[in-house]
């Protein structure tokens, strides 16, 4: 560590899942929180970093370094899900298909013995008037699985300061958690 720095280091990995029949748009998601554009040139499903800092509560920071993994909806997903520190599972808002099957893999994480941190991530909301998927079908998730969800467009970044917030803020609650049990 550097002389002067004490800041805490993390490094977590987020799996970004959902969409079974493709193009929710979870490789447009990670190339927005990750270079800040949609464009996904030549991106291929391997891990994306970036690093964030992160209020540990008072002047206490946190560097945190983000792995991001675009998951398909084959068997190796599930154990790479296993993995994961959070879970982003992304519907396209568009699509009903896409609503089920996010509706399937938060069914799968509420089972596991240690649940990462899930957010249902609606996505494509510069398409909000053809939306099929809304606050209604979030809210019941959330009552029922205790998920957090938001609304985005990866198209024009709308929306994914808050997803950001709300993914660090979840894991930082998580190992303040943890320490206090640990204390
Ligand atoms: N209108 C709109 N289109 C989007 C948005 N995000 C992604 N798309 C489009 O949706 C299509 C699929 O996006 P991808 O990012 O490739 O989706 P994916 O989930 O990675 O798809 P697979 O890897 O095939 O499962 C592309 O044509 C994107 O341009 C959005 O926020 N708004
Ligand atoms: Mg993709």
């Amino acid at each position: 560590m550097e002389a002067g720095m004490d800041a805490d280091r993390v490094t977590w990995k987020v799996s970004v899942t959902g969409g079974a029949k493709g193009g929710s748009g979870k490789t447009s998601l990670i190339s927005r929180i990750v270079y800040d554009s949609d464009a996904a040139i030549g991106m291929k499903r391997e891990l994306f970093r970036k690093r964030f800092s992160a209020s540990l509560g008072g002047s206490r920071r946190i560097i945190a370094e983000l792995l991001f993994q675009e998951l398909d909806s084959s068997e190796s997903s599930a154990s790479a899900i296993l993995n994961s520190n959070a879970v982003m599972v992304v519907v396209d808002i568009t699509e009903q298909p896409s609503y089920e099957e996010a509706v399937e893999i938060v069914r799968y994480v509420s089972g596991l013995e240690r649940r990462p941190l899930t957010i249902i991530v609606g996505n494509k909301l510069d398409r909000k008037y053809e939306a099929v998927v809304w606050e209604d079908e979030m809210k019941s998730l959330q009552k029922k699985y205790g998920v957090e969800y938001c609304f985005v467009a990866a198209k024009n970044g709308e929306g994914i300061q808050n997803l950001i917030n709300s993914l660090l803020d979840g894991l930082v609650s998580r190992i303040a958690q943890k320490r206090k049990a640990n204390a």
